[in-house]
């Protein structure tokens, strides 16, 4: 029989800002808990997607460092799961160049999340927004990851890592294991508090909408009483009431309480009392959280030591699959 030991898990996570609770309850969460289930996972920081749109060096530079200390606050254990910085290993961007020969145009050009992002910046819609699935794919790839756990928005780029896998073990015979997306069920979409028909998202303009990992229990509690809801007032998972389902998404996934339950729990009371106590939720979950980070932030030659000791163990991964590929393809090794 096979256990979760033989499979490995791959994930990664942009650092252009503070996390928000859709990036903790729809991801980061669940996949720290995977290292306790027996899977080998290999999480990272993609600091080189980041660049697909314009930062400031400083910053880019400080976010990373600082998402680097949030995931270790979170849980992850370095004893058990490699965890480093993607630009620190040279392999991602030297598959990923080989890659983008294996893809097409057309498919690229299908991502719900580069029109959405070109929309966005439409003064710079540069080739990496563009090829950003394949340098994803490389990411997936490298490891031989069987399983992709990601929020359902990077649903569609895993499928493109699938069809480039299938693509190049079809042309020159098994090299790659081909990935699946692993989904959850709650918090999956966590939705803007603001906008619920839009994803929550540390680069929203609007930060009303967004509850940062970082904000104090008084932003979180205002947060969350300004929120749109509608003018029904019951606490009632139910189509056309997608700030309310955001609502009850968030306090599933942080209680683990079922919908009928929450609907029962707040049966007559209306948003007013509902509101505050999802944030309340929120800030004791994040609590210990917030906590931990800011012990481990302030240690920066702890944090440095941790980074620059994982980015070799992967390199050690990621460099086997890269050997194979290159010889493959017909590169001089
Ligand atoms: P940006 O806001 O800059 O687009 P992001 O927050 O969407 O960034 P990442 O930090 O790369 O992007 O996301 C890390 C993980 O969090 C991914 O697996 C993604 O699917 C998930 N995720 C992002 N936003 C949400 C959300 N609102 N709800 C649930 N999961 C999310
Ligand atoms: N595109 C993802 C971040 C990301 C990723 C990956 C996720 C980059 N490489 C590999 C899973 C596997 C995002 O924007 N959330």
């Amino acid at each position: 029989m096979e256990t979760n030991e033989s499979k490995r898990i791959l994930s990664m996570y942009q650092c252009t800002g503070t996390f928000t609770l859709g990036n903790y309850l729809g991801a980061l969460r669940n996949h720290i808990k995977l290292q306790q289930e027996g899977y080998q996972c290999v999480y990272a920081l993609a600091d080189l997607h980041a660049l697909t749109v314009r930062q400031v060096p400083a910053e880019l530079r400080k976010y990373t460092k600082e998402a680097y200390a949030w995931l270790l606050a979170m849980g992850i254990d370095l004893e058990k799961t490699v965890f480093f910085i993607q630009s620190q290993v040279p392999e991602h961007s030297q598959l990923a160049w080989i890659l983008n020969c294996y893809t097409q145009f057309g498919e690229l050009s299908r991502m719900t999340q580069f029109k959405d992002k070109s929309a966005k910046h439409a003064d710079n819609i540069n080739g990496g927004l563009f090829t950003y699935p394949c340098l994803m794919a490389a990411d997936i790839l490298l490891y031989q990851a069987d399983f992709v756990p990601v929020g359902a928005d990077q649903k569609q780029h895993v499928e493109i890592a699938r069809d480039i896998a299938e693509r190049f073990n079809g042309i020159y015979g098994d090299t790659f294991t081909v990935p699946e997306p692993m989904i959850p069920q709650h918090g999956a979409r966590v939705m803007s508090l603001q906008n619920p028909l839009s994803k929550m998202s540390k680069s929203d303009e609007n930060q009303n909408g967004n509850i940062s990992v970082l904000d104090d229990p008084d932003t979180i509690l205002r947060k969350f009483k300004r929120a749109k809801t509608d003018s029904d007032s019951q606490v009632r998972f139910a189509e056309g009431k997608e700030g309310v389902n955001n609502l009850m998404g968030i306090y599933a996934a942080v209680t683990g309480k079922s919908y009928p339950e929450i609907e029962r729990e707040f049966e007559g009371k209306g948003y007013g009392e509902f509101k505050p106590a999802v944030a309340e939720a929120v800030i004791e979950e994040l609590r210990p959280i917030q906590e931990r980070y800011r012990q481990i932030v302030a240690d920066k030659a702890y944090l440095e030591q941790c980074y620059r000791e994982q980015a070799p163990k992967a390199s050690a991964i990621a460099r086997r699959t890269l050997s194979k590929v290159m010889k493959k393809v017909g590169l001089v090794l």
